[in-house]
């Protein structure tokens, strides 16, 4: 055995941006635990976090890279010199034929910030095009726009100890419980230990985050500006107001003073569909707080009017002198885990490095003379929704995607797919091979993913860490900054030949070390920095420059803001509601959004069986009434369609949404449910200056599926495999929901229907992949009915199960499966299989809430039911004792079962 080590790094997911510590031989990855020195979790971890080393399934992992050399040829594994080789000769021949604007990067907010400046390199100096978007754009585009206009540089001002230190938080359209969880621990210990502390969640939906709240107001979705121009109506009622602070650091107050009259309280109320006590409630906790702090996300952000949220929230702080003072101003919580090194280094289309813009020809100047080339394109680039748009409609020749997953992150997916057939070149730099995007590559490059590279990332309060890595690559995957830089260096050849090369780096350290020059004098300036530094000095907030030597906890604490005369900018714009309103025949408003235990397109955490004890399937959430009304009930298949494109999904009754409104978690794309996932329903439209498209308001309408054939699958065992294998002989069926199950025996869990019976061969194959086609394998046929059910046990023990026609049984089958236990009962059920199966009546499926010590719902519920508290709760079941994740759903189900004393 290899003796074991431990390497400290960051968490690949949210950008709280935690600290773990890596256990590994050197060759695998054995453990991870929460880094107790870094200041972003002193310790913690989220059940995401906790269970990275059981993620990332190596059967899932790009290991070569592969090349297509025609449209509806496969593609067959090569090496980099022929993969690199031939997407130079494309790039290069594409440019020199269309020019660089029929080029383009679609990049991501996971990328670290060495693999963002060699990208942006390779886009502005030596293509010369600002064709490279991110989908930061579909994230924080929206709050980049907001500082940038009301503070004059795009600079969160807050830190996470202000969550400590302030009186009152207003969380706006973030579901921090699920979304950012290291951080909702840390404020629901500042709340316990100062329970005067007050805290206010805006939410169309009632989320677990309003377990903490003083007061939640679930407003009308996308009402966010009218609110609070309605709050600040109310500041200036009642001269809670800071007149002093107004006069010394802000201009443009009389403006939008003139504009909130119209948000008087009675039709702010109305507008937002809340009572008028709460609006005055939520106005007076405000204005009388000593600190006030505010944290938002994607609520705000991806919104047809998400510049307009961001800067009306802004606009609080300044009026009531709340910014740049400990426990006080506006706090983005920024979605992944280096959107922020993104930003700094100029990844969005109309960015440059050092917190530069694009069109500005003084900023291009700068660059372009640090680089050493003449200049640099003035051409606006295009944002990710024309980005595609230009590609589906032949603008865009070529383009290059790294890490992110467009065919089914992006809105409306039925245009996105045709994009992507229709380019000519698309090369997809992924570590998963199994995302719905990599289906279009002609050029698969296999990238080292979390755990296997290094560089550094910036966390949502400005915080620097190194990422390091623990184990080599598999395969020949290699480092992002390594394959963009490779690349590069071949198309110099063609386009710079003779010249010196911009891309003759070494390691990240020296991309960092080119790349913080930029930054030098500018409002971020980090040029202080090393990665060296770093590791002796630990993570560090920006500024951090060569003169202090030190980070930086608050910004603007001297009241001068980052504008030309230093003062901050009152923004005065109306509220303007969402794009798309209910009518008859779209009468459900559809909001979107993220489950606690899965993340995006779900490549990592789709491979751990684990992650889906919480929620096991995609299921639209409805108010009962809304089921009443359509006479459905928890389960039943429906079909919902929005103005551009249907899905059929099964359906769960949800207090936590308002009636009229309906939500589905964004995770599920085609890979798990047939049909191109989530958003094949939603909007393209997008916010007029963040370019951020409205991912969280579309209408659609539903009716009952009736799909009379059902089919049902479970089978223990070698769950990647079956899953390429299974999945697309399953493009036939109507409806198709697949994922995994189980803890210690992962088994891929599958669930479709149908108008019609498949052909029996179709079963026949799906037999032979799930090994129920030969061996211990029990068997009932009732071809007349359409109906076929198999068991496979080995040594007693049920491994396989498939279900056809009729799947009355499949929870109690799934029950006994989970149980591992003999498996005594079934073959008397096989006798006469249609007939209720035992137990069947009250064997709904059962979740897992605690995920770290494997706890489930119903252990829970009975606790709660014998009178146990959270303690005794924790004590006896153990759950909610690790990561916490599970406490506000746990507190949930007390206060909805308790019986009162
Ligand atoms: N578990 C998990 N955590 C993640 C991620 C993940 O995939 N999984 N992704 C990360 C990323 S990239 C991001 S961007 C963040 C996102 O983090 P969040 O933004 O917190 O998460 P969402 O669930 O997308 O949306 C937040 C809330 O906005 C509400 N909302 C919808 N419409 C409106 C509105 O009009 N006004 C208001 N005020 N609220 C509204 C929704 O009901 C939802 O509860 O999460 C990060 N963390
Ligand atoms: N309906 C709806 N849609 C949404 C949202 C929503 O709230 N609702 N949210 C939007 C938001 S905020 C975001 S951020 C996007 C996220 O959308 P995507 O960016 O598409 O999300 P991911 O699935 O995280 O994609 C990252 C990809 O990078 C791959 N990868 C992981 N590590 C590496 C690496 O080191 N190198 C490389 N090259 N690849 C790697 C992963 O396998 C994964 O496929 O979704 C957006 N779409
Ligand atoms: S909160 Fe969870 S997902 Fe986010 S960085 Fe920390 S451990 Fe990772
Ligand atoms: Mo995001």
């Amino acid at each position: 055995m290899k003796p074991t080590q431990t390497t400290a790094s960051i968490c690949c997911y949210c950008g709280v941006g935690c600290g773990v510590l890596i256990e590994h031989d050197g060759e695998q990855l054995l453990d991870v635990s929460g880094d107790p020195k870094h200041p972003a979790n002193l310790g913690r971890l989220c059940s995401k976090g906790a269970t990275l080393h059981k993620t990332g399934d190596l059967a899932a992992r790009a290991l070569d890279p592969e090349l297509r050399l025609g449209k509806g040829l496969a593609r067959s594994r090569t090496d980099w010199d022929t993969a690199l080789g031939h997407a130079a000769d494309i790039f290069g021949r594409t440019i020199a034929e269309h020019g660089p604007d029929s080029v383009a990067f679609y990049i991501s907010g996971q990328l670290l910030t060495e693999d963002y400046y060699s990208f942006n390199k390779l886009a502005r100096a030596l293509i010369s095009t600002n064709n490279i978007d991110s989908n930061s754009r579909l994230c924080m585009s929206s709050a980049v726009v907001g500082y940038k206009r009301s503070l004059g540089a795009d600079s969160p001002p807050c830190s996470y100890e202000d969550i400590e230190q302030s009186d009152c938080l207003l969380i706006a359209g973030s579901n921090m419980a699920y979304a950012h969880p290291v951080l909702f621990r840390r404020l629901e210990a500042a709340k316990a230990a100062n329970p005067a502390k007050r805290i206010i969640v805006i939410d169309p939906r009632r989320t677990d985050t309003c377990d903490i709240a003083d007061l939640h107001l679930a407003i009308e979705p996308g009402t966010d500006v009218a609110l609070f121009h309605g709050i600040l109506h109310i500041l200036l009622q009642q001269n809670w107001v800071d007149h002093a602070f107004i006069q010394a650091h802000t201009d443009g107050f009389a403006d939008l003073a003139q504009l909130v009259q119209d948000y008087a309280p009675a039709h702010t109320a109305k507008l937002c569909g809340i009572s008028e006590a709460d609006l005055n409630l939520a106005a007076s906790l405000i204005g009388t707080a000593p600190s006030f702090l505010s944290m938002w996300c994607m609520g705000l952000n991806q919104s047809t009017s998400g510049s307009a949220k961001n800067s009306a929230l802004i606009n609080l702080h300044l009026a009531t002198g709340q910014i740049g003072k400990v426990g006080s101003g506006p706090f983005s919580l920024t979605g992944q885990p280096n959107a922020m090194g993104g930003r700094e280094t100029g990844s969005l289309s109309n960015l440059l490095p050092g917190h530069r813009d694009a069109d500005n020809a003084g900023h291009r100047a700068e660059v372009a003379d640090y680089w050493g080339v003449d200049s640099l394109p003035a051409n606006a680039g295009l944002s990710a929704v024309e980005l595609f748009e230009a590609v589906r409609t032949g603008g865009i020749k070529a383009i290059w995607i790294a890490c992110t997953n467009p065919a089914q992150s992006m809105p409306n997916q039925t245009l996105i797919h045709e994009a992507l057939v229709a380019c000519p070149f698309v090369v997809v730099q992924e570590a998963f091979f199994t995302t719905e995007t990599c289906r279009y590559a002609d050029l698969l490059l296999p990238a080292a993913s979390w755990g296997e590279k290094e560089g550094t990332v910036t966390n949502s309060e400005r915080r620097i860490s190194h990422v390091r890595s623990a184990v080599p690559a598999p395969g020949q995957a290699r480092a992002d900054w390594a394959i963009v830089c490779d690349f590069a260096r071949r198309l110099e050849r063609q386009l710079r030949p003779g010249l010196p090369s911009l891309f003759g780096f070494s390691s990240p350290a020296e991309i960092f070390d080119e790349y913080k020059q930029l930054t030098t004098g500018r409002d971020l300036d980090y040029s202080g920095l090393s990665h060296q530094l770093i590791d002796e000095l630990g993570p560090q907030q920006w500024p951090f420059n060569v003169k202090t030597q030190q980070g930086t906890q608050h910004l603007y604490t001297d009241g001068k803001f980052a504008t030309d005369n230093g003062n901050a900018l009152f923004v005065s714009e109306p509220y303007q509601p969402a794009r798309e309103r209910r009518d008859v025949r779209y009468p459900l408003i559809l909001n979107t959004g993220r489950l606690r235990d899965q993340w995006h397109g779900m490549s990592r955490t789709g491979t751990a069986a684990q992650l889906f004890g919480h929620v096991e399937q995609a299921l639209l959430s409805l108010h009962p009434d809304d089921l009443d009304k359509h006479d459905l009930h928890d389960g039943d298949l429906v079909r919902v369609s929005s103005r551009r494109g249907e899905l059929v999904l099964p359906v769960q009754a949800d207090e936590q949404v308002r009636p009229g409104q309906a939500f589905l978690p964004m995770h599920w794309g085609d890979r798990f449910l047939k049909g191109l996932g989530c958003n094949v329903l939603t909007q393209p439209a997008f916010d007029p200056l963040s370019k951020q498209p409205e991912l969280k308001q579309s209408c659609i309408n539903i009716r009952p599926a009736e799909l009379q054939w059902e089919l049902f699958l479970l089978v223990e065992g070698k769950v990647q495999e079956r899953f390429e294998a299974i999945r697309p002989l399953c493009e036939g069926f109507d409806y198709l929901g697949m994922g995994l199950i189980g803890r210690d025996r992962p088994a891929l869990l599958l669930r479709a229907a149908s108008i019609q019976a498949p052909d029996a061969e179709l079963l026949a194959q799906i037999d032979a992949l799930a090994g129920l086609d030969s061996g211990p394998v029990l068997s009932y046929e009732d071809p007349a009915m359409a109906v076929s059910k198999r068991v496979r046990l080995d040594q007693q023990r049920i491994t396989a199960v498939r279900l056809s026609g009729e799947t009355a049984a499949r929870n109690w089958l799934r029950s006994l499966w989970l149980s591992g236990e003999p498996a005594s009962e079934l073959s008397r059920w096989l006798l006469a299989p249609i007939s209720t199966p035992p137990g069947a009546a009250s064997a709904c499926a059962d979740k897992t809430l605690c995920n770290c010590i494997d706890v489930s719902q119903s252990r829970i519920c009975a606790g709660i039911e014998r009178g146990l508290n959270l303690d005794d709760l924790k004590q006896e079941l153990g759950c909610g004792t690790q990561c916490g994740s599970c406490v506000p759903e746990i507190k949930r189900l007390i206060a909805s079962l308790a019986v009162p004393a």
